[in-house]
């Protein structure tokens, strides 16, 4: 995933062609595309492929199951054209190491503390431990809360120069600027961008934010 903008678009828009017409208007603003299931169960699984003939496509299928499981899930995603597959890392070493291994060449990043509310119930308490476990299992980085930038912090000094992505910006309260401040690579920014009234603009806006942060 190229380094440029530091912005990642997830796209749970699911009027597909509208997907499709959001991802290519903002494609100079962002360095990959996420999508999760809800444009997946609407547009099908090619929109993988679709978009990835123009950017970078991270699934955010946050796979969570038995080894043989997260490997076909991870080896599907990919063969349709995925650079990055994300993956729960609660299930355990076992299952966060084949998923890394299937995933190949492609980039598996794993979920630590969730940036909800809920979050703060179970992800949160082993967090640490869960970058910890992804480093062993070689996961190229970590998505970490956006709306808790002091969490973002803390990961980071255990993620070392791995990186961390990191959603909860907009919608959920977060903001751009404190989580690449706090030490995140990334920023992931959903309803913000593609619910506003000018997609490209908010996306340009969010850019704004994170240069004047580094
Ligand atoms: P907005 O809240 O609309 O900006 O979207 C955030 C995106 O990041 C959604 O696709 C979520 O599924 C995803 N996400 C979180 O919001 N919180 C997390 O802890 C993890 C993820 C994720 O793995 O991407």
């Amino acid at each position: 995933m190229k380094k440029e903008t530091r912005l990642i678009l997830a796209l749970d828009e699911t009027d597909a062609e509208k997907a499709l017409r959001i991802a290519d208007s903002v494609s100079e603003y962002v360095d990959a595309i996420k999508i999760n299931w809800p444009l997946v169960l609407s547009a099908g699984p090619e929109a993988i492929t679709r978009l990835a003939k123009t950017s970078d496509v991270i699934c955010d299928f946050k796979v969570a199951d038995i080894p043989n499981t997260a490997e076909l899930i991870v080896r599907g995603a990919v063969a349709r054209g995925a650079s990055a597959v994300i993956v729960h890392a609660f299930t355990g070493e076992d299952s966060l190491g084949a998923a890394v291994r299937a995933a190949g060449r492609a980039e598996v990043y794993a979920v630590t503390e969730m940036s909800h509310p809920g979050g703060l119930t179970f992800t949160s308490i082993h967090a640490e431990e869960m970058v910890k476990m992804g480093e062993r299992c070689g996961v190229s980085g970590f998505i970490a809360p956006a709306t808790r930038p002091d969490r973002i912090r803390g990961l980071r000094k255990v993620a070392g120069s791995l990186k961390i992505i990191s959603p909860g910006v907009g919608a959920q309260g977060g903001s751009a600027g404190a989580a690449i401040s706090a030490g995140a690579d990334y920023v992931i920014v959903g309803r913000s961008i593609y619910s506003s009234d000018d997609p490209p603009a908010a996306a340009k806006a969010v850019c704004a934010e994170i240069r004047s942060a580094l």
